[in-house]
């Protein structure tokens, strides 16, 4: 719908989504920007404390704010989130605190938070074995035909869940088998694939030798591809097929086509496997740039953009602050589960490594 310039150009397929689109009020716009530059600015900053060694890794969502952000917006508050690992202002949207990401990626703990909690708005953890997530995904879904809560012609009702995954996810059998599954019980869920291109150093046309959404027609998933850059196309797009999913229509598949404009992780080289060509030609397709002209053409102010400016600095500055306080890893978590009784030899390692941390002068690494 936003071409890269920023322009609002409709093509004949987005017809049926214009008026979720119109339905938005200018706040909601303006809030779809916004969230989009505050991930920018903790996404940065996060970066940059992994650098100065205060996590382990660090996954950057910087480029792919709008699949990310169109999607989470989409989704109803009794909606269930299934995110793989680079999914952090979706979490967000959910409610849940980016440090608590952040606590992750440090190895403070396994899972990062509790969705079972509430203010966690269904938000699962995440999960880094690729593709298992949208075998959990379809495995609830099935859960919400059995159990009627899904289906009953209530919108404001019905729970539905989105799934996210990757291009190299794509590849996985899971994937595969949670297709199967959820067009086999007509689950209501939406696979939410975001193509970024690389799956790590593989490029896209290695793992898949059509378009990714044509794997939909084989399982009987009506699927959709979209420009992953632009978040009205996100936001409508899930929206529908959310919805549609929720009144028995069974799955849908959307495959958000964008860019991973850094690295896979911060473990990670792109520049040795692909070309600053490349990089530039998708940075020119910016999905913050390209709403915020399109927000100016619609009246935004100057004073608006100020704001989430300074929003987004002071989510980024609580982020290093809070990490710079999170303290050093508790070394017994790592022994804890790996046998559900005491073990000996678990015990022995334990006792050593204890001593090893008591060694240094500060009495922890
Ligand atoms: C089952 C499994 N195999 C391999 C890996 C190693 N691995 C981690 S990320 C990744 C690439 C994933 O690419 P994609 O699904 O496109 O997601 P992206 O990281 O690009 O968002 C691989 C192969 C893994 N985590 N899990």
């Amino acid at each position: 719908m936003l071409d890269a310039d920023g322009t609002l150009s409709p093509t004949p397929a987005a017809e049926p989504y214009l008026a979720v689109i119109d339905a938005l009020s200018d706040a909601e716009l303006e809030g779809l920007y916004r969230d989009m530059a505050e991930i920018r600015a903790f996404d940065v900053q996060a970066t940059n404390l992994q650098r100065q060694g205060q996590l382990a890794l660090w996954p950057p969502s910087f480029g792919q704010e709008a699949a990310q952000v169109g999607s989470a917006r989409a989704a109803r508050a009794q909606d269930h989130v299934f995110p793989s690992y680079r999914e952090h202002v979706v979490a967000r949207i959910r409610g849940v605190d980016p440090v608590d990401i952040i606590r992750l990626m440090r190895g403070l703990t396994h899972g990062g938070w509790d969705p079972t909690d509430p203010r966690n708005g269904n938000t699962h953890i995440y999960t880094l074995v690729l593709g298992a997530q949208t075998l959990h995904a379809t495995g609830l879904a099935m859960g919400l035909v059995f159990d009627g809560r899904s289906g009953t012609g209530d919108l404001e009702r019905d729970e539905a869940v989105i799934v996210y995954y990757g291009d190299g996810a794509s590849s996985q059998g899971d994937v595969h088998e949670a297709m199967v599954f959820a067009a086999s019980y007509q689950t209501p869920e939406v696979f939410f694939l975001q193509n970024n291109q690389w799956a790590i150093s593989v490029p896209v046309s290695t793992q898949s030798r059509s378009p990714l959404y044509r794997r939909g027609d084989g399982y009987g998933i009506p699927a959709i591809p979209i420009d992953g850059n632009d978040v009205l196309a996100g936001y409508a797009v899930t929206r529908v097929a959310l919805d549609e999913a929720r009144t028995g229509q069974g799955p849908r598949a959307i495959e958000a086509i964008t860019y991973r404009m850094g690295a896979h992780t911060t473990s990670d080289d792109p520049t040795k496997y692909r070309t600053s060509d490349e990089e530039q030609s998708w940075a020119r397709r910016d999905p913050i740039a390209r709403m915020a002209t399109y927000l100016r053409s619609r009246g935004a102010s100057d004073a608006f953009f100020a704001d989430v400016e300074a929003s987004a600095r002071a989510l980024a500055d609580d982020t290093r602050v809070r990490t710079n306080a999170l303290g050093g890893v508790p070394t017994d978590l790592m022994f804890d589960h790996v046998y559900s009784e005491p073990h000996p030899l678990i015990d022995e390692q334990q006792r050593w490594l204890a001593d090893y941390e008591a060694s240094f002068e500060e009495g922890t690494s």
